[in-house]
């Protein structure tokens, strides 16, 4: 966070503000979201699965004109975060997860914490190189069962014309398909504790066949072959429901908030208490070292007395039992004696 930044009033700011990467990696988003009055759905999911066709499609449902931003592809296609008013949402086009484009995922993942709203669109295949991420994310919805009743995470399972069986030719098997990809999915979210209503899971083929591609003016028109079964009608009704539970979806993208700022927080304690815990056991270990060495000079100083008490005995007994009889010629002889002793 620079410095000259003041951290802006809002509660969780403070709590963010306590650790500068935490702030920096999503509150500027977090900030964006108080600032707007308008509900925000978040498109976030793995790259190709589909996200800007979806919203194209949401789009030319709406009778609104498509940005010059919102461009599609079979490759990589969306790099930055872009958004747009639909009825009284605003929809947000985000980079695709994975693919080894680390940058991309730190954006969406970023602004998947401006959202009131979550939708995750996933591919037929459901979630494979990107779970990390995408459980990175989830970690903040995992406890709170408040999404399931209020809709702030919203999964589509997109392109389901690929998913195994005609919807023109064979209609059942496909609707049989539809319904074991959904519960699959549901399966998946329970085994990383995200538990999720039925309704909650839609199955949408945004542009069948993948007909319109990157055209920059379809009309409705041109969707007209795949209204039947393409599932986009049901998940049109379920997000111009949302702003009326719009207080409590902010209220929600609020604890989120908090949750994420605590987890960082507690991730950060926890590396410095290891830090902190190796400094102690190598300042102990130094510690140790000092009292052996310290016990180790007071065993040879021990030893040292032992020896020069004997030697200098033995000296003594030798002068005492030599032949020579007048004092001052001991003293010489003991001194010599002594030196080379001591020196010894
Ligand atoms: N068959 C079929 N193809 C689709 C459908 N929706 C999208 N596609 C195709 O899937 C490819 C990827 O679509 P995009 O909308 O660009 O996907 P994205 O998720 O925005 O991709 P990134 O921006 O790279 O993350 C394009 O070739 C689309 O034409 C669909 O419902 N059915
Ligand atoms: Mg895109």
């Amino acid at each position: 966070m620079p410095e000259s930044r003041p951290v802006p009033e809002y509660p969780w700011a403070k709590l963010c503000a306590l650790n500068p990467a935490t702030y920096a990696s999503f509150a500027p988003e977090a900030e964006e979201l108080e600032q707007d009055p308008l509900t925000r759905v978040t498109l976030f999911g793995p790259y190709d699965s589909g996200k800007s066709s979806l919203l194209k499609r949401l789009l030319v449902e709406g009778g609104c004109s498509i940005p010059e931003w919102l461009t599609v592809s079979a490759r990589r296609e969306t790099f930055e975060v872009e958004s747009i008013e639909w009825f009284d949402l605003r929809l947000q086009d985000t980079p695709g997860l994975g693919g080894g484009a680390q940058s991309h995922s730190d954006t969406a993942l970023q602004a998947a914490f401006g959202a009131d709203v979550l939708l995750i669109v996933l591919p037929p295949q459901l979630i494979t190189g990107e779970v990390d991420q995408i459980r990175s994310i989830l970690q903040v919805y995992s406890e709170a069962s408040e999404f399931a009743s209020f809709r702030s995470l919203m999964f589509v399972i997109s392109r389901v014309d690929e998913a195994g069986a005609s919807p023109d030719d064979a209609r059942d098997e496909f609707e049989r398909r539809i319904q074991s990809k959904k519960q699959e999915l549901a399966h998946l979210l329970d085994g990383l504790q995200i538990h999720v209503k039925p309704s909650s899971i839609f199955a949408v083929a945004a542009d069948p066949y993948g007909m319109v591609g990157d055209l920059r003016t379809p009309s409705a028109t041109f969707y007209d072959s795949g209204r039947e079964w393409d599932g986009i009608n049901s998940l049109v009704t379920t997000l111009k429901g949302l702003s009326r539970d719009r207080a409590t979806l902010r209220e929600s993208a609020r604890r989120r908030i908090w949750r994420a700022a605590l987890l960082d927080a507690g991730e950060s304690l926890k590396v410095s208490l290891d830090e902190a815990s190796e400094q102690l056991r190598v300042q102990t270990e130094r510690e140790r070292m000092f009292e052996r060495a310290g016990e180790d000079m007071s065993e040879c100083f021990a030893d040292c007395r032992i020896r020069l008490n004997t030697q200098v005995v033995q000296q003594v007994e030798s002068l005492v039992s030599s032949s020579i009889t007048e004092l001052e010629a001991v003293r010489p002889l003991l001194e010599q004696k002594l030196k080379v002793t001591l020196t010894a």
